[in-house]
């Protein structure tokens, strides 16, 4: 239901303000321009807006607010969407078909993704024209056109821009898309920089949207969904850890939900946490640190860069929030990616790398399990 009138912004010397806050202009006006007049040539041959597997807030807000500036695209997404990205869909009656069709369009543009396989199995060499927006800090897996500002916290921010440069006006769809893409990719602004609050409060003063609303619309259904809570207790279940000084790494294995049982791990007490999705020969991980471990100078994006590298998959992402896309074995990347966490922390922290690991025992879990000496476990704990 509408409750809010579309506003324009005013234009600033450096941004478009509403009240207090604003939004920076584009860093590269003349690409994102590029990109506008593609999908208005496109317009009868059909443009379609793609999110990545799993699409998240930000993607399918990103897909929301260009689906409002441009109503012929059609907006698509790899495989799946996830639990909020349907909530948020659900919430502003917008349709996102999963696996369209690429060839019947003639313009793809790809949002919120940082590898070709996020958006496919691999090969997109026989795609239609396509772009790619986004604000990830990596994009050597791309070659192509691509609009990248890894200034900002979320891709909304940057569909916010594009939908100003041509002229059109904030509504209410749009309002909540950036607010919730921005909350979501933020890590509920544990992440955000100066730029995401500048323009939350741009959306906030010039929609007067209640923050309340938004995070109802994409955390209320989800709070109760059965499936989140047990995916969280199996994480839990499935739990290994090692210590390493005063700092743990833990990592575990779900088959969904992967993003909220890090956060389930963070919150019992790891302080850098590796979780993995596998689904037949299907394998992702979500890589999440606190920020104490940020300082240490850990970057997960770099960290799981070189964990894809060395396992034949496509990793990266951003500092304290990061991932791994591809095919494997979840026990054996997550054994990797625990070494050399423990390794690295070992290095950071100064201390020796823990020769007595209490706290490993292998995955196929509990029962009769061996210790790293390769004895029975002794009774039962
Ligand atoms: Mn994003």
């Amino acid at each position: 239901m509408t409750q809010i009138a579309p506003i324009s912004p005013a234009s600033g010397p450096e941004g478009w303000t509403m009240g207090a806050g604003k939004l920076p202009f584009p860093i590269k006006e003349m690409t994102m321009w590029r990109i506008i007049s593609d999908i208005i040539d496109h317009r009868e041959k059909g443009v379609l807006i793609l999110a990545h597997h799993n699409a998240d807030i930000d993607a399918v807000g990103t897909a929301i607010i260009l689906k409002r500036t441009f109503p012929w695209v059609d907006l698509g997404a790899f495989k799946s969407i996830s639990h909020a990205g349907r909530s948020l869909l659900q919430g502003l009656e917008i349709e996102m078909e999963i696996d369209p069709k690429v060839e019947d369009y003639s313009l793809v543009i790809i949002v919120d993704s940082s590898s070709p396989l996020q958006v496919s199995d691999g090969d997109i060499s026989s795609w239609p024209k396509h772009w790619i927006m986004d604000h990830h800090p990596d994009h050597s897996h791309w070659n192509g056109n691509i609009y990248s500002d890894p200034s900002k916290g979320a891709c909304v921010e940057i569909a916010l821009q594009m939908a100003f440069l041509t002229g059109a006006q904030m509504d209410e769809a749009m309002a909540i898309s950036t607010l919730a893409g921005i909350i979501a990719d933020t890590g509920k602004f544990r992440f955000s920089k100066p730029v995401d609050m500048d323009v939350c409060s741009m959306v906030l003063h010039g929609s007067g949207l209640k923050m309340e609303r938004v995070l109802g619309m994409i955390e209320g259904d989800e709070y109760f969904d059965v499936s989140k809570k047990i995916a969280q207790l199996k994480a839990m279940r499935r739990i290994r850890f090692e210590r390493v000084s005063d700092q743990i790494v833990a990592t575990s294995k779900v088959t969904s939900f992967e993003a909220a049982a890090a956060r389930a791990l963070l919150v019992a007490g790891g302080d850098v946490v590796f979780i993995a999705a596998e689904r037949r020969d299907e394998l992702r991980i979500s890589a999440r640190a606190k920020p104490h471990i940020l300082r240490l100078g850990v970057h997960l994006g770099h960290f799981m860069e070189e964990v894809g590298r060395e396992t034949g998959n496509q990793g990266g992402g951003h500092d304290g929030a990061a991932g791994l896309n591809g095919k494997g074995k979840a026990d054996s990347t997550l054994q990797l990616c625990m070494d050399r966490m423990v390794k690295l922390l070992a290095e950071k922290l100064k201390v020796e790398v823990p020769k007595k690991r209490d706290h490993y025992r292998p995955y196929h879990d509990g029962r009769g399990g061996r210790n790293q000496n390769g004895d029975r476990r002794q009774g039962r704990t």
